[in-house]
């Protein structure tokens, strides 16, 4: 689909479905676990980097609420507004379910957004059973437009899993300060780290493996 005049705002509809299976994961300790992600956002941007810079802490502007609970709120709000920034789009009820919550195995999210030739797209969303990760494309984002024209398909490949680095990981699955198993929000080793990629030699670290995200432009 081609935007003639670069003038006319393309709608992109963005699905991410959870491609997991339950119990899918089997930890150190036997107990099998399954994965299931949360609530997210999805920003238009022209802004080179809105949400975090690899190799550099957290901002602290909601990334570590998103990454750490599941709660978009505070990055939403923080971001809605700011330089760059173009739209600001909270998901957080599942597909055909009548409230927020994550999506578990077989689960999908939709979400839609606006945008002209120029402007790029940031997803987050938690892994569901970490500490302080979160699944995101490169931080300059997904680029909505090629050569003016609007783009379509599959864009799972340029969705990566990042540590934000604001809490000491445990293993995944299990630990007991990671989402499910922790006492409230924001409880937890704090760690004064950087985001970086995660690199935990397991199929989650691959988005592609895990996840399956779809965008679909129409005018
Ligand atoms: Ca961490
Ligand atoms: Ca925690």
């Amino acid at each position: 689909m081609t935007s003639a005049n670069g003038d006319q705002p393309t709608k992109f509809t963005e699905r991410i479905e959870n491609t997991t299976k339950p119990d899918a994961f089997t930890a150190s300790n036997g107990v099998k676990w399954s994965l299931a992600y949360s609530p997210g956002t999805a920003v238009v941007h022209t802004e080179n980097a809105p949400l975090f810079t690899a190799g550099k802490k957290d901002r602290g502007k909601g990334l570590e609420a998103q990454s750490e609970d599941g709660d978009s709120g505070m990055l939403a709000k923080s971001l809605k507004g700011a330089k760059g920034i173009k739209s600001v789009a909270v998901f957080n009820t599942p597909a055909g379910a009548s409230g927020p919550g994550p999506i578990t195995p077989g689960a999908a999210y939709e979400t839609a957004v606006c945008a002209t030739p120029g402007e790029r797209l940031s997803l987050t969303l938690m892994m569901g059973q970490s500490n302080d990760w979160l699944y995101a494309p490169a931080e300059s984002g997904i680029e909505l437009f090629k050569d003016g024209n609007a783009i379509s398909g599959d864009i799972t490949t340029q969705i990566m899993l990042w540590d934000v680095g604001t809490e000491v990981d445990q293993e995944a699955g299990i630990g007991s300060e990671q989402g499910p198993r922790q006492k409230g929000p924001n409880t937890g080793k704090a760690k004064n780290g950087v985001v970086k990629k995660v690199a935990d030699g397991k199929s989650y670290d691959d988005a592609p493996s895990v996840m399956r995200v779809t965008i679909k432009p129409s005018m």
